[in-house]
């Protein structure tokens, strides 16, 4: 299961570049996810226009954290203008914050998904020590994924061993930060996040094929 990351480079047309990947990847991949390389630089009007006939995953990266109240206000926009998941941070919390968050996205059908450890390694240095608590503010909440890294797959199988298997795990870090395909998939994530690994190629659509067909091969051996 993939997602692409589009974040368009600088010095392109990023309509025009936004555009030909999504239609080179459309019918092979379950989402994309825009974050603010992409929507600070064509607004999210454009983006509707670009997906309005898109019926997969259209999940808007603003790793939200704020106030309850202006997630939600920000959350509400999204949901107007096409996309249908929102990322937030879980370290603001629950209360006047997440809570609100969640409210909105379960009355406008939003998917919200909690960034709980990331790819990087500074997220070792305050994020990781919270882990636990990160994943409780997504179980109240009821959340419907969790982002968790790619590069180190023993958190996705910590984050797998104790959430429900309905909430889904998302995981950046494949390609370009150095993890393998399909790696994140055998410690149990639900999907992998792969941005320039196949959005900076000059072949995007060959790309993408090759990774599916790693992600298909390692999940085979790992699952038996
Ligand atoms: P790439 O495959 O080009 O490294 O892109 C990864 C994508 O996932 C980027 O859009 C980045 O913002 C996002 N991401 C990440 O890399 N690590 C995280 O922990 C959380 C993310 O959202």
């Amino acid at each position: 299961m993939l997602i692409v990351a589009l974040d368009p480079p600088n010095y392109v047309d990023v309509v025009e570049w936004i555009e030909r990947r999504y239609n080179e990847l459309k019918d092979i991949v379950q989402g994309f996810k825009l974050g603010l390389p992409a929507i600070i630089r064509v607004g999210v009007e454009t983006i509707s226009k670009i997906f309005k006939e898109y019926n997969g995953l259209l999940i808007a990266d603003l790793k939200l954290a704020d106030i309850g109240d202006i997630m939600a206000l920000t959350a509400s926009i999204l949901k107007e203008h096409g996309f249908n998941a929102v990322i937030a941070h879980a370290f603001v919390g629950y209360k006047q914050a997440i809570d609100e968050l969640s409210n909105v996205c379960k009355k406008e059908g939003l998917k919200l998904i909690l960034v709980v450890s990331m790819s990087h390694k500074g997220s070792e240095e305050f994020l990781d020590r919270h882990l636990e608590g990160f994943i409780e503010v997504a179980r109240i909440a009821g959340a419907w994924g969790l982002v968790a890294p790619a590069t180190r797959p023993m958190i996705i199988k910590k984050v797998r061993e104790v959430v429900d298997s309905e909430m889904k795990i998302l995981s950046p870090g494949v390609g370009v930060q150095g993890a393998e395909p399909g790696t994140a998939l055998c410690h149990g994530a639900d999907y992998e996040i792969v941005g320039r690994a196949i959005a900076y190629a000059d072949n995007v659509r060959q790309n993408a094929l090759k990774i599916l067909e790693i992600q298909r091969q390692r999940a085979a051996k790992c699952r038996g």
